[in-house]
């Protein structure tokens, strides 16, 4: 293929390669929020909504008996590859320990908080390393380029869960995910849509990652995570800018398609279909495959993960101030206003689950196979 910039894109590639279940799956659906104007928070509609969403809440956690994400650190299993000691305040960090914290160290600020890990700034490669990924990875003249990442970050452990969002919305902070809506044709029960109803119950196991939300939907979770920690948004969660998120994601491996090597294996990923450890046809339980080697789960598939940057088909133009900081590129978003999705997911082969693939998407649609990875800014 060589159209690129669309989770569109690898769907069609999926369609096009061996994977014959994969062509009932429906194409990325038009937002909601695009077709149908929805009421401002407040009002009957939103009182009749929290509720819903309380009540649903209440019916996933009670048809689920594990209350929280399984997750590795939370219960000792991890393995000698695992970061270093924690700092686990289940608090909002003060500055002077947010100074003091260490690369590779983790901490979780409220016990239902996303657990986070500290990531190395400096220089890394960044792109198609060898000349032999998409246009859209490479960077002047073909080849990879060095960006600089400057200030102290911290990348979510896992991508925000089920658990984590339903929190959210049942406080009529976030809007419902799709398949929460029971106005939405893609709702998961009552809907006559089933880009979301055939995930089944991988759509609310409170250990899944969330989909069926946007872009906006993720910043919509972010501000009330901020709120909830009396967090300047300025200095305190967000999404990662792309830099970011392929520094966290490399793990320090820049020669290699991905993490763990060139060549693919279902034991290490969730991708289209179920061979090996991969028995999840669609999303599976967030860290259910090894950790990258800076003890980020889910880097490569199982969903993809919405950055802040604008979507950009060439890194050729990447501004000066991008390349020597790593913040988000922002700047000149096209009229789709696209956002840069990476990671790949439970719907594609494994050639786009290499570290240097890339998506984007306009930040009102949402899909059965996307979801988002926080950040948090670090005082230095
Ligand atoms: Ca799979």
């Amino acid at each position: 293929m060589v159209t690129h910039g669309s989770p569109t894109r690898h769907l069609i590639s999926a369609y096009r390669g061996v994977s014959a279940n994969l062509e009932a799956v429906p194409l990325p659906r038009k937002s909601l929020a695009s077709r149908e104007p929805r009421a401002p928070l407040g009002g009957p509609r939103a009182c009749v909504l929290a509720c819903g969403l309380a009540c649903l809440l209440a019916l996933v956690l009670a048809c689920f008996p594990v209350a929280a994400p399984v997750r590795a650190a939370d219960d000792n299993t991890t393995t000698s590859k695992a970061p270093p000691a924690t700092t686990w305040p289940l608090r909002p960090l003060t500055l002077a320990e947010e100074r003091a914290l260490q690369p590779n160290q983790r901490f979780k600020e409220c016990a239902t908080c996303p657990e986070m890990v500290t990531i190395p700034t400096g220089p890394f490669r960044m792109g198609s390393v060898r000349g032999d990924g998409d246009r859209d990875e490479e960077g002047p003249n073909g080849q990879p380029f060095t960006v600089t990442i400057a200030a102290p970050y911290a990348l979510g452990r896992y991508v925000v869960t089920v658990r984590d969002y339903l929190e959210c919305s049942a406080a009529a902070a976030c809007p419902p995910a799709a398949w929460q809506d029971p106005q939405s044709p893609y709702h998961a029960v009552a809907g006559s849509d089933d880009h979301y109803k055939r995930l089944g119950t991988a759509l609310s196991d409170p250990r899944h990652p969330i989909v069926g939300i946007t872009w906006k939907h993720a910043q919509s979770y972010i501000t009330w995570l901020n709120g909830k920690l009396g967090l300047a948004s300025a200095h305190g969660y967000r999404l990662p800018s792309e830099a970011e998120w392929e520094r966290g994601a490399r793990g320090g491996i820049e020669n290699l398609k991905y993490f763990w090597g060139d060549r693919f294996t279902a034991n290490s990923a969730n991708a289209s279909g179920q061979s090996g450890a991969d028995q999840w046809p669609y999303t599976s339980p967030v860290g259910s495959f090894p950790a990258n080697p800076y003890g980020l789960y889910d880097i490569a598939g199982n969903v993809w993960q919405w950055v802040e940057d604008c979507y950009h088909p060439t890194y050729a133009d990447m501004p000066e101030a991008v390349i020597n900081t790593g913040v988000a590129w922002e700047s000149t978003c096209d009229d789709a206003g696209r956002r840069v999705l990476r990671g790949g997911s439970w719907i594609d082969l494994p050639r786009v689950l290499r570290l240097a693939d890339r998506g984007g998407s306009p930040p009102d649609m949402h899909y059965g196979y996307v979801g988002f990875r926080v950040a948090r800014t670090l005082a230095h």
